[in-house]
């Protein structure tokens, strides 16, 4: 687990370089990685993926925002086509040891900062999917931020493991 995340992890510093002349730094150790992270000063989406479902049912969409910026940013609303309803949801413990969620208005996402939306916590809800998603398949969404804007992602399906914290 750890070890796809560094992978991941490394990919996208990869792709983010290689796009941004700027950026002469000549190599990047993994010691270097965290650092390059947090102190990047952009807004961006990490992890973002999607749980395996079918058509007219629900599914759950999850990333990590990472704020390396100093400004205080708020998550706003979701997109998506592949749904026909799309809300910000957090799951909570109702009575008993029952879990159960809800929707809400925003999430905040303080400056210099990683919000996790991950099974049992914050999610994306996706509202009677318009097709059946699939091992594998990328799904589009945006997400929209009150200063950063909307920011696009595409989330891989996968099968969602419940051992997996
Ligand atoms: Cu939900």
């Amino acid at each position: 687990m750890i070890k796809k995340l560094q992978y991941l992890t490394v990919l996208a510093i990869l792709l983010i370089s290689s796009g941004c002349s700027k950026n002469d730094k000549p190599k990047i150790t993994s010691d270097d990685i965290n650092e390059q992270i947090t102190g990047s000063d952009q807004l961006q989406l990490k992890n973002e993926w999607v749980r395996v479902s079918g058509e007219g049912m629900n599914t759950a969409l999850f990333f990590d925002a990472v704020n390396g910026t100093a400004i205080a940013d708020t998550i706003l609303s979701a997109e998506s086509e592949i749904a026909q309803i799309v809300e910000i949801h957090e799951t909570y413990k109702m009575e008993g040891d029952m879990m159960g969620m809800r929707q809400v208005d925003f999430v905040a996402v303080p400056p210099n900062s990683t919000i996790q939306f991950k099974p049992r916590d914050l999610h994306i809800m996706l509202i009677k999917l318009k097709q059946d998603i699939n091992l594998g398949d990328s799904v589009k969404a945006v997400i929209n931020f009150k200063h950063a804007g909307k920011i696009k992602l595409i989330a891989i399906a996968k099968e969602l493991m419940m051992n997996k914290k």
